[in-house]
């Protein structure tokens, strides 16, 4: 098996998705996390500039994305038909908003106080709550988001609800549907242990 290397921030963000994806396939991989006070330096010699890169024997891979949709495919939650891994796609996608909207505002130069606002006022109210409504309704007549098969959609969409309720547990759990399927995700094994013992750091 190639010799997989996660290279992220030491944080959750962008790279825990694809963690959960290699930690539930059983694929081992390093996850390398980089410190904030290193990262102008390595910066300098990352390819991109950016985090979260795979490094696939070596060689990168980059985009967030790109990198679990390759994760997904090696532990089975792809799914073939080419119009349903599209309806994945866009539910990771959806799921990335949720968290790059909510993280935009939170690393903002404004005042706490302005964030709070902008957060309960804008976010929760445009991006938030559409996201969760609509995802509640399609979750009233089926057990997962596409087809009747686990997809790396219904990972990410319960990674981000994983980050959302840590803030917003009020408004999430207006939404019994959705909170039940991220439940499902939780309680996989590999992901049910990895969220109690993951390093405990802010985003
Ligand atoms: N579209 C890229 C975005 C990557 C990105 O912006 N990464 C941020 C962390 S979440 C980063 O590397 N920030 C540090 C920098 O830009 O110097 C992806 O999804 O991987």
């Amino acid at each position: 098996m190639p010799e997989y290397k996660l290279v992220y921030f030491n944080g959750r963000g962008l790279g825990e998705l694809v963690r959960w994806i290699f930690l539930h396939g059983d694929i081992p991989f390093t996850d390398e996390r980089v410190e904030m006070s290193e990262w102008p330096e390595k910066k300098k010699v990352t390819p991109g500039g950016k985090l979260p890169l795979l490094y696939i024997d070596g060689k990168p891979l980059w985009q967030s994305m790109a990198i679990g949709r390759f994760a997904a495919k090696l532990a089975g939650l792809t799914l073939d038909d080419t119009l349903d891994a599209c309806y994945c796609d866009a539910f990771v996608e959806t799921a990335k908003d949720l968290l790059s909207e909510m993280y935009k505002i939170m690393l903002s130069e404004k005042s706490q106080e302005e964030k709070d606002k902008e957060l309960r006022e804008e976010y929760v109210v445009k991006t938030l709550t559409p996201v969760l409504e609509k995802v509640n309704k399609r979750l009233e007549t089926k057990q997962w988001l596409i087809g009747d098969k686990m997809t790396w959609a219904d990972f990410a969409i319960s990674r981000s609800i994983d980050e959302v309720a840590l803030h917003f547990s009020d408004v999430v759990s207006k939404y019994p549907n959705v909170s039940a399927h991220a439940e499902k995700i939780h309680q996989l094994p590999k992901i049910k242990e990895w969220r109690a013992k993951r390093p405990n750091t802010s985003l």
